[in-house]
């Protein structure tokens, strides 16, 4: 537990009205994860010199922190202890620069997803990225988790957008690399290596960012088909002739819940298919949007590529689809469910899906595999569960999931960073070499292991 002499020291850098202790911290909304406000104190410094001070005296004192940002990640890397501290970068939420010629951002690192593609598309720009916690996901968390989302399929993760970054390492020490420009090679790319490291090398405080064009209006539709390979060829039809904003995944099973829970009688009968698929595609203006897609979706529908579709006509229809997309009905009905983010080569994505779900009803017919995903670039979420909670069964029904995807040129670990859900299999799947190398970094960067400990870095 923190001394009160601490909270003093904290308090004497941030202000005590930007100090929060447990009581004010349990009454808050601890974010996805139950455990992300388990802290003594949380602190919101005002910039990056008080970020430094901070930082300085908790390594003096060997105080462990935990770096936030919009408390939305999924893989426990937000998580906080008693005896240590929560440090929240959201007062650093300035939108210092946008400069639509050059096509880039500088912001601090607690301003909001939303709130920047609000500012980017006033100059007909966008972020790049788009996720469905965009209202409160935050840049620093953003790239400190190499986030990935809805449009990587077209202008990469995060860590692509990223032009450069301001950080403060363990000992208060600040890398300033924040330069505008895409091309820039001086020496080791020493800031880089915070992206993804989710808080465990460093806090980061200022991004730059790479802005890209904003799509005009869209169009959407949902589609079932009757094979992941079909789903494949539809979105690289999709890719190769119109301007795709979107190729959503989901399993039928997945949207069949979706819609039993949200009484979405209309769509309960594609979700009948065994796959289902969300298409946006962006035009000039919604009704060439629209016809795209319309033209697009008449010839396989002929040709039986595709079993049914419907393009939304309305605002609500469009978010009943995108909520059969992204409502969580699944865990509602089953809790206590294992949840996996795996990216596959779009090559092997049917095969890979087909053996996952044999080797899991060998091991054990009465669990359930759901999917989503982001299918244009192959990353799945993978939902296995049972009428009851299953969660202490992890390290058995990980490798169900996790095998042979290196050998496909695939990823156990894609878009939601490995916090300390995904730390056993990193000790498990990362070579000897690598691990060593993360450990030496670490020790570089924060030697006094104060900067979120027990996350990513194996053991
Ligand atoms: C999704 C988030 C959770 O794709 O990654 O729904
Ligand atoms: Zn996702």
């Amino acid at each position: 537990v923190i001394s009160s002499f601490d909270v003093a020291a904290l308090a004497a850098i941030v202000g005590s009205g930007n100090v929060e202790h447990r009581a004010a911290l349990a009454a808050r909304d601890p974010g996805v994860d139950q455990e992300n406000l388990g802290a003594d104190v949380r602190v919101r410094p005002a910039d990056t010199a008080e970020v430094a001070a901070v930082l300085r005296y908790c390594n003096e004192r060997g105080i462990p922190v935990v770096p936030h940002g919009g408390r939305t990640g999924l893989s426990g890397g937000a998580r906080s202890h008693r005896g240590g501290i929560v440090l929240s970068v959201e007062r650093l939420d300035a939108i210092e620069s946008l400069d639509p010629l050059s096509r880039t951002a500088v912001v601090g690192a607690g301003v909001t997803l939303a709130r920047l593609a609000e500012a980017a598309g006033a100059h007909a720009l966008s972020v790049g990225t788009d996720l469905g916690a965009r209202d409160s996901a935050t840049l620093g968390g953003m790239v400190s988790t190499n986030a990935g989302g809805i449009g990587a399929f077209r202008h990469g993760t995060v860590r692509e957008r990223v032009l450069g970054l301001e950080a403060v390492l363990a000992d208060g020490s600040i890398v300033s690399e924040l330069g505008r420009v895409l091309k820039r090679n001086e020496g080791y790319g020493v800031e880089r290596l915070l992206i993804g490291a989710e808080g465990t090398l460093g806090v980061i405080t200022r991004v730059s960012l790479a802005l890209v064009a904003a799509d005009g209006p869209g169009a959407t539709a949902l589609v079932a088909v009757d094979s992941l390979v079909q789903a494949v060829s539809v979105a690289d039809r999709l890719r190769r002739s119109t301007n795709a904003t979107a190729i959503e995944l989901m399993s039928g099973n997945h949207a069949a819940a979706v819609c039993r829970s949200l009484g979405y009688t209309d769509l309960a009968p594609m979700a009948a298919h065994p796959w289902l698929l969300l298409l946006e595609v962006g035009a000039d203006d919604a009704t060439a949007a629209e016809s795209a897609l319309v033209g697009f979706l008449e010839p396989l529908l002929e040709d039986a590529t595709v079993a049914d579709a419907a393009i939304a006509q309305n605002a609500s229809q469009r978010d009943a689809m995108w909520r059969v997309r992204e409502d969580w009905a699944v865990d509602r009905e089953r809790p206590g469910g294992l949840w996996f983010d795996v990216s596959v080569p779009l090559s092997e994505l049917s095969h890979y899906v087909d053996v996952v779900q044999t080797r899991v009803s060998a091991h054990d017919p009465t669990l359930g595999v759901y999917i989503i995903g982001h299918l244009g670039d192959g990353n799945l979420h993978v939902t296995i569960n049972a009428p009851t909670p299953i969660t202490e069964r992890y390290a058995t029904i990980a490798p169900l999931v996790t095998e042979g995807l290196a050998e496909c040129g695939g990823s156990w670990s894609a878009e939601h960073g490995i916090g300390i859900e995904k730390k056993s299999t990193l000790e498990r799947l990362a070579g000897a070499t690598k691990q060593r190398l993360m450990r030496a970094l670490k020790d570089v960067y924060d030697p006094n292991g104060i900067l979120n400990p027990g996350k990513v870095v194996p053991g």
